[in-house]
Formats: structure tokens, sequence, C-alpha cells
């Protein structure tokens, strides 16, 4: 008989074969791969020991030193090419999303559509590398600037895009000329092997078209902390990007300024929806339900908490609660469902936690108990509306599940205020047709997160924006506009074309 169990093992072990993932290493490794969507085992991964990781880290930055010489839009002939592999391969990638990490086929799809998009941008990037020319207050002389490769580049991502993060990073760091280094989560090291598979084969490609790429340009460690703490320790690591929980962050961000290395940090979220009294309640619903609900509440950006005003909470909190009834959660891979699982015990108890701490505040709970689909080893939860009466308790903290914490408002002020009032600062958004309302939350004193929408959800951003946000969310910005920045430093240089030396300031050294 053909078990749920051999038949997901089976499932990924093909996937994993036809995007030429070898078989060697995920196969009798140490590190365990379950599917949250059945709860078993699917792989033993092979560790990276951590002497390999510091010669990947050593061959990395021996490949940077070509790499940064080769012209940029060179750089970008391999990215593109990746670009088309992953086209090629988008199918099969995403399934493999859905089965390592429990994404909707839509979710899991569009990460890969992420990974897609980010490549096309790069490639663009790779001809607007470019620096400003400033006008000088010496006569003869000229000043401008020049971006130049920065060096290695570490790349710690989460399981939660486990690889559309890695992407966004790779692309412009590649563009840029520098070398990666990826540690991918412990808990979706197959996604990380089947899309280090696709890459090795654009790089084929690309030097079958007559390219050069050293070796060692883009490596993959296999782990736990101590690979990523290695990243983090090493001197040749320039740049450590780092998506993860903001304990993460503070472990990370201190390492790397203590020995002036750079970071950017993407960390936790809490974000929240304003809910005017003359929004377009259709529209917010949908947008509250994407945001709260999709990929099972564990987004960065996922809508944690929800602030009503008083004149159209009553009409729509019933709605919502209606659309929360009707949600169905179950096989992410399956027609309909929208809400799969979430990826591990730790992260259901931190939900039953949550659901805890908010009754006894006296809050009232829609939703929020565990889902009869899947083994006892699959953990689906319906999701849950929580209202509550005052902006306290697990309100205030990110659980990485689908709970949306409601409060009524009367005054946009307070509701500024209130959206404003946590750790976090990465995304927010306000549902108004009132354009005094939408600019105020925009402005200098509206949100204070990296992301601030109007009339759409909190989750969901496209690649061209940054991506990113302040406070405890870690500053860093990642993805679109001039993200690149990060990736490459910057030289000022002044040049003199006459035959006398004026002296900035006008101080006077002649000897
Ligand atoms: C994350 O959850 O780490 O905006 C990234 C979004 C996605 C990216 C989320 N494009 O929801």
């Amino acid at each position: 008989m053909i078990t749920e169990k051999t038949r997901t093992g089976e499932e990924v072990a093909n996937l994993l074969k036809t995007l030429g993932v070898d078989a060697a290493t995920y196969n009798g490794g140490s590190l365990t791969v379950t599917s949250p969507v059945t709860g078993d085992e699917i792989a033993q991964t092979v560790e990276t020991p951590a002497a390999d990781a510091a010669k990947a880290i050593d061959a990395a930055h021996q490949a940077f030193l070509d790499w940064r010489t080769v012209p940029a839009p060179k750089r970008g002939e391999l990215v593109r090419l990746f670009g088309e592999e992953l086209r090629t391969h988008k199918n099969e990638l995403g399934k493999l999303v859905s089965l390592e990490v429990g994404k909707v086929t839509s979710e899991g799809l569009g990460e890969v559509q992420e990974m897609i998009d980010i490549c096309d941008f790069a490639v663009g990037l790779s001809r607007q590398l470019y620096g400003l020319t400033i006008a000088t207050e010496r006569s003869q002389h000229r000043m401008m600037e020049t971006w130049h490769p920065l060096g290695v580049v570490g790349i710690i991502s989460a399981f939660n895009f486990p690889v559309a993060v890695w992407a966004w990073n790779a692309a412009l760091a590649l563009v840029c000329g520098n070398a990666i280094v990826w540690k991918p989560s412990e808990k979706s090291p197959l996604t990380a092997l089947a899309t280090h598979a696709i890459f090795e084969r654009a790089l084929k490609r690309y030097i079958d078209e007559g390219y050069d790429a050293p070796v060692g340009l883009s490596a993959l460690i296999i782990g736990g902390r101590e690979l990523g703490e290695a990243m983090v320790d090493h001197h040749k690591v320039a740049l450590v990007s780092a998506t993860g929980s903001t304990a993460m962050g503070r472990a990370v961000g201190p390492k790397l300024a203590a020995r002036f290395a750079r970071s950017i940090l993407e960390l936790g979220g809490n974000n929240a929806a304003i809910i005017a009294p003359t929004a377009d309640l259709d529209l917010a619903l949908r947008g509250i339900a994407f945001s709260a609900m999709g990929t099972a509440g564990q987004r960065c950006t996922t809508l944690r908490r929800l602030f009503v005003h008083d004149s159209v909470y009553d009409t729509l909190i019933p709605r919502l609660k209606k659309a929360y009834a009707s949600v169905k959660i179950g096989n992410p891979m399956e027609d309909g469902v929208l809400v799969g699982p979430l990826i591990d015990k730790a992260a259901f108890d931190g939900f039953e936690k949550a659901m805890a701490d908010a009754k006894a505040t006296g809050a009232t709970i829609t939703g929020g108990e565990r889902a009869s689909v899947g083994g006892d080893n699959a953990y689906y939860v319906r999701p849950a509306i929580v209202e509550m009466t005052r902006h306290e308790g697990p309100m205030l903290r990110e659980t990485f599940a689908p709970i949306l914490y409601v409060m009524r408002y009367s005054d946009i002020k307070d509701a500024v205020a209130m959206q404003n009032d946590v750790g976090a600062g990465l995304s927010s958004s306000i549902f108004t047709n009132d354009m005094r309302e939408a600019e105020l939350f925009m402005s200098a004193a509206g949100s204070d997160c990296g992301i601030a929408n109007v009339n759409i959800g909190t989750s969901g951003a496209e690649i061209g924006g940054a991506f990113g946000g302040e406070k405890e969310t870690g500053g860093g910005r990642e993805s679109g506009s001039d993200s690149w920045r990060a990736y490459m430093r910057r030289a000022t240089n002044t040049i003199n074309y006459g035959s006398s030396l004026p002296l900035a300031q006008g101080v006077k050294f002649d000897v």
C-alpha cells in the first residue's frame, strides 16, 4: 500500500531529480526535512561541515576578485540566463516550495515568479549602476562618484520565503560584482538545493556562451546556526543579508557592526491596517483576508493588527468572520484551499500560547482551533479573529501564525499612534477614500513603517519597490528601487585636469 508518507517523499524526490539535484545531497544526511503538508519526513539532507563553509567563503572571496572586473552588463547575462532557467522550471520549483514549506499552489508559483521578476530587474540594473557627477568648488577639477563591487555577500534566508528572498539578494549581488554564499533555513534546504542546481545550470550555459565565471562564485552551505555565525564572523564576508526573527537580528547585527561589516536586516513585523469610515469595505475585506490569512499568517508582512473605525466596525467585522468561516483549510496543493499548514509544532505551540494569552486579556476569539486535517504531525489551524478592547498583551508581539487582533478606534490620530506603538516597523496600510487621511497616513506624522499602503493590504509587495522596515524590523532594504547600493561601495573621485593645486576650503599650504 502506498501511504501518504511515501507519496510525499517520492514526489519530492522526483521533483529534485527533475531539477537536477544530486540524490546524495538529500539522502542519509543528518538534517531531517519534514513536509508540513503531511508531517512526514521527506529527506535527510547532508550538512556542510564548518570547515567546508569556511572554504566556501574563501573560494567566494577568490571568485569575487575576478568577478568584480567583469563588466556589469556581462554579469547581467548570467542573471538573465538564470531567469530563463527559472521560467523553464517554474512549475517544479513552485511545487517543491509547496511541499517543503506548505504554501498553496498559487503562492508557491508566485514565489518563483518573484525570483524571475527580480532577475529581470537585475538584468536592467546591470546597465544602470550609476554615480553622480558633482559640481566642484575648484577650477579645472571634476568630482564624481563610482560604485564598485563590495566583496562576499552572505545570505541567511528564512523558511517562509525559502527561495525568493535569496533571489532578491543573489540577483542584485551578482550584477553588482559580488560573490555569494547562502545559508538557507534548516527547515527548507531542499528548495535551496533545487534553486542552486538551477543556478548552476545557468552558470554552465553562461560558460558555454564563452563567458568566464570564476569557480566559487555562488555557494550553498546547509546546516544550523553555527554556519550563519561562521559567515557573520568571517572577515572576508563584507555584507550579511539576514532574514528572520528580531532575536536573530539582535545576535547578528552587533557582531557585524563590531567588525565594521555591513548588514541588511529584514526581521519581524507586527503589521497593522486601519479601516477608516470612508473605506470601500468590499475592497478592505479582500485586502484583509489575503494579508491576514495568506501563507497561513507566516509572512513578515502578514496583517496582524486591525484598527476599525467605530462607524464601520459592526458592518465589517461580521462580514470578516463570515469570510474566515468560509475559507478552505487543508492540503495546500488541493484546488480551492487558501490556508495551508503552519511550518511545524513549534509554530503551533506559539499559536496556542498567543491564543491563551489573548484569552487572559478577556478578548473575544473567533476561530483559533487546530483544524482536523493532515496527520498527527501536521499542524493546520483555523485562522483567528481576536477582538481586543485594549492594545496590549500578545497583540504587541509577532506570532508567526494567522491571528488577526482587531480593535475599534474613533480618532484617526489614535489609530496611527497605536499602529506605530509596537517594536517592529515593517508594513502598514489604510483603507480610506478620504485623501486627507490617506496623505496623513503616508506623511512624516503618519505610519512609521518601511511600507505604508493605501487601499491595499500589508503583504504582497512587488519587487520594484525597496522592501524592508524600521525599528526592530532592522532597517535593511532589499529588492527594488536603489537597494542595489547596499551591495556596492562608493568611491568619490576628484580629478584635477589643470596645472595648479587649489585646496578646498581656501586653505593655503605653499611649500
Ligand atoms: C517575507 O515575508 O519575508 O511582500 C517577505 C510580501 C512578499 C515578501 C515577503 N513579497 O509579502
